[in-house]
């Protein structure tokens, strides 16, 4: 199988799913920096032009972070990272409808309008600078929020390491490096992001 791969967040989150699982998959890398998902080459493997997507062995392709991570969980069950029965598989996928919905989309809108503004704004539509600040404060509201309701567990799922913690670590350890850190205020995140930043499969 052959990953599309780039700079970014989602990127992350495939490979480091994979690379928990021990599963082997073909890099191609897409300079997005340089604005090769843009052109006509890429958009016949994405038409959303964005990274990542995955080329199974039949030659289907995959995107979206979820999908690629659901249909790699089908194929290699072990170790579990979405869950091991219905129940675990629920409680994970609720952590990530919130982490994408409370902290996901409005990173990246927030992002996209504030930090890294001079480099998306000749590429997309994006909000004003005002407004991305506010979005990122509301994002900072959640985050103090989801801080609350994790505090003491080691993992999102308890004991279980599962895709909501790769989801939501890729993009905090993401946004630690380009200048948008954890707010002010939590307890127990910053604890639990040191301790995904030293598995070895956020390196990958
Ligand atoms: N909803 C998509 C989001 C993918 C996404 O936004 N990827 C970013 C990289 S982290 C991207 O391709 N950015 C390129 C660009 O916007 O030009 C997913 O789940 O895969």
């Amino acid at each position: 199988m052959r990953l599309y791969d780039s700079l970014g967040p989602n990127p992350q989150i495939v490979r480091t799913f994979a690379a928990e699982k021990g599963i082997a998959l073909e890099k191609a890398s897409v300079d997005i920096m340089g604005g090769e998902n843009r052109q006509d080459a890429y958009k016949a493997v994405n038409p959303m032009a964005q990274l990542p997507a995955l080329e199974t062995d039949s030659g289907q392709i995959i995107t979206e972070v979820v999908a690629i991570c659901e249909f790699l969980e089908e194929l290699f069950p072990q170790p579990a990272l979405i869950g091991n029965d219905a129940a675990e598989r629920a409680e994970t996928r609720m952590w990530m409808r919130r982490f994408d919905l409370g902290v996901m989309e409005p990173f990246m809108f927030g992002f996209r309008s504030t930090v890294a503004r001079p480099f998306f704004e000749p590429r997309m539509a994006l909000l004003s600078e005002a407004a991305g600040g506010e979005v990122i404060a509301l994002m900072h509201g959640t985050l103090r929020h989801l801080d609350g309701l994790l505090a003491g567990r080691m993992w999102v799922c308890g004991e279980r390491f599962s895709l909501a913690d790769i989801t939501l670590g890729s993009f905090l350890l993401f946004g630690r490096a380009s200048g948008m850190p954890l707010p002010d205020g939590l307890a127990w995140m910053p604890g639990w992001l040191d301790r995904c930043a030293a598995r070895e499969s956020f390196a990958a």
